[in-house]
């Protein structure tokens, strides 16, 4: 068995970006509500993503979302953020609120939407030059809700033809990660409703695009782990959009609802080169904190990625792989199950102060008194998350 001693000095490489409009309100589509000490601007979001960083050690990054999050000097942004501690991230665009794109985007039957939807992709470059940002990430929420509405077909072309044109604005440090979802707001078909249409459409782009996962976007019963090994396996595994679910795409906090899928993925993450020296994956969260406060629902949420990682590090591979060939699967699997068993919350209260952290960052957090205080400051005008 692998000690935690020996994955001590792993566990550092472990960085998770967080999305700002985990910060801001957000909700369902029956109701937003607001929490008080909700950012009232960018700034405010990042500071509290900062906050978090500064708790765990574990969030250097913080993702945006344009028009969400979008100001008038990127550059300035950027210096505000790293004065923080922290830098920007991922750029997510949006083409899935304006009226406009009712009826899709970068697929839309009017080529005039879809030239629309090119340019904001290609103005979302131009933030990434400001911010210094690596890859500009494209969740489309198109689809249809009836069968015969959109030429399912022709969609895929159109879609295939805007990727190309944005693709080919990435300057050679930048990437662009294609994010799919299955459903939702779509109901009969999406555009991009699985991980082997959006590798398809990456291996038409070049090298420099690659597939978002995000843990949400499944059917019920799907083995993520799975897609998670293969598209390593092709190095075309960009980004992560971690959280946890119950039922669809629910955005809860990552490891809330399944800790074990959590364990397997990263397992598959490891043993695939996705983690660590070299690796280009970006362990970024996309979720939405609806009844529970922001900030410490995203200090949980890296807390628990940090967790599963210390197990899945503790795999020992050689007695797995040993187990593996000599046919033995109830050793195999105990094997695999007894990494996922060992509780390393105590040698990771350790970890943390040896580094010059709180053992325990959640009870730093909740006595701090950074919550009164930004509860007291930021009255009025809480920005949401998503608008
Ligand atoms: C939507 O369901 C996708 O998960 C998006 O990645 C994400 O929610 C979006 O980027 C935020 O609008
Ligand atoms: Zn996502
Ligand atoms: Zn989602």
């Amino acid at each position: 068995m692998t000690t935690f001693d020996e994955i001590a000095t792993r566990l550092e490489a472990l960085a998770i970006e967080v999305p700002s409009w985990a910060y801001g309100n957000s909700g369902t589509r029956f109701k937003v509500f607001g929490s008080p000490g909700t950012p009232r601007t960018v700034e405010e979001k990042i500071a509290d993503a900062a906050t978090v960083h500064r708790f765990t050690g574990l969030a250097p990054s913080v993702a945006l979302h344009i028009p969400w999050d979008l100001v008038d000097d990127f550059a300035r942004l950027r210096e505000y953020a790293e004065g923080l501690g922290v830098a920007l991230g991922t750029i997510n665009s949006n083409t899935f609120q304006d009226d406009d794109y009712k009826l899709g985007s970068l697929t839309h039957a009017d080529p005039a939407v879809r030239r629309k939807a090119v340019q904001h992709n290609l103005d979302c470059i131009e933030v990434m030059h400001a911010t210094g940002s690596r890859d500009l990430k494209i969740w489309l929420a198109d689809g249809t809700n009836y069968p015969g509405q959109g030429d399912i077909r022709a969609r895929q072309d159109w879609l295939a033809e805007g990727l190309a044109e944005i693709y080919v604005q990435l300057s050679d440090d930048q990437r662009l990660v294609l994010e799919y979802k299955f459903f939702e707001p779509a109901f009969y078909h999406t555009d991009v409703p699985d991980w082997g249409t959006s590798l398809v459409h990456c291996l038409g782009l070049g090298d420099r695009a690659k597939v978002c996962l995000d843990t949400g976007h499944h059917a019920p019963g799907t083995n993520i782990e799975f897609i998670v090994a293969q598209l390593l396996r092709l190095g075309r595994l960009g980004s992560f959009d971690f959280n946890s679910r119950f039922y669809a795409d629910d955005d809860l906090i990552v490891g809330a609802a399944d800790p074990f899928q959590l364990f397997r993925i990263l397992v598959e993450v490891i043993r695939g080169g996705g983690f660590g020296q070299g690796s280009d994956v970006a362990l970024m969260l996309d979720q939405c904190h609806n009844v529970e406060g922001k900030v410490p629902g995203q200090i949980r949420s890296v807390l628990n990625v940090q967790e599963m990682t210390a197990r899945a590090l503790l795999l020992d591979t050689a007695a797995l792989e040993k187990a593996r060939v000599a046919g033995d699967v109830l050793l195999a699997n105990e094997i695999y199950m007894d990494a996922f068993y060992t509780d390393v919350r105590r040698d990771l209260a350790a970890w943390r102060e040896e580094r010059g952290l709180p053992a325990d960052p959640m009870r730093a957090y909740l006595e701090s008194g950074y919550q009164a205080q930004i509860e007291a400051e930021r009255v009025g005008g809480a920005q949401a998350g998503w608008s």
